[in-house]
């Protein structure tokens, strides 16, 4: 397991005022678990109520638009999210690239706005069940990473975490084995390593995401190169995502 595991709750289009409560009690209880990184995305409405609960964990959104500012009905800028309080972005979901036809330039767009206003970026990255089977899961996600990436990054280590989420993993109870999740982060650090040099490279996190709960964690952390999860639906409860996070402890 990673020295300092990164859990990371995504709570996708779900919260009202009312799951400030659960905040609260993630962060109390975080505040006591130093061993472990906590945060959380909720959606744009809740940013600046999550911020100003946490006295601990991190705060972030789980998408901005590629620009600054303007006539974009509906769309929330980087700098706004920040100004919110939010000090990361998840970027290139895979639920983004499925039902909003994101393509990998635009992540890309995406990300380098939000490192310009100042965030650090959660990038997004996973095969299909199709890609797996056909044997092309390593070389899919290698390339999807590449061109998804930020064409500069000057601190990768401070700026980029990395998620690896099998679509097919996602919301649907099922993980990939321990060799697999293995095999894949080593791929994603070997390109990592490529792209920013050994030292560089080898400090930025990669996570798993996709299925995690209390009851898998344990293992699924103890895959090679596992820094931490991004968690969904067991993001949702304070009882349910403490229980990932004292597993990473
Ligand atoms: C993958 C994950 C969080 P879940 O999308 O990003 O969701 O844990 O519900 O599979």
């Amino acid at each position: 397991m990673a020295e300092r595991p990164y859990i990371v709750g995504n709570w996708k289009m779900n919260g009202t005022r009312a799951m400030l409560a659960q905040a609260r009690s993630i962060d109390r209880a975080a505040q006591n678990l130093m061993k472990v990184e906590v945060a959380l995305a909720p959606p744009f409405t809740l940013i600046h109520p999550v911020h100003r609960e946490a006295e601990q964990i991190g705060v972030g959104a789980q998408d901005c638009h590629p620009l600054p500012d303007g006539a974009h009905t509906g769309d929330i800028s980087a700098s706004m999210v920040a100004d919110a309080g939010a000090k990361f972005v998840i970027l290139g979901h895979s639920e983004r690239r499925q039902n909003h036809g994101e393509s990998n330039a635009l992540v890309r767009e995406k990300g380098t706005a939000a490192i310009d206003a100042g965030l650090r970026i959660i990038l997004c990255v996973g095969e299909t069940e199709e890609t797996r089977d056909d044997g092309k899961a390593e070389s899919f996600v290698t390339r999807q990473f590449k061109a998804s990436l930020p064409e500069t990054l000057a601190s990768p280590e401070e700026s980029l975490t990395v998620a690896y989420e099998p679509v097919w993993a996602i919301g649907t109870g099922r993980t990939p084995t321990v060799e697999e999740i293995g095999a894949m982060h080593r791929a994603i650090r070997a390109t990592l390593v490529e792209l920013y040099g050994e030292a560089q490279g080898t400090a930025v996190r990669i996570l798993y995401g996709g299925s995690v709960n209390a009851e898998n964690a344990r293992e699924l952390l103890a895959a090679d190169e596992v820094g931490g999860a991004l968690v969904g639906g067991a993001s949702l409860t304070a009882e349910s995502f403490l229980g990932i996070v004292l597993a990473a402890a």
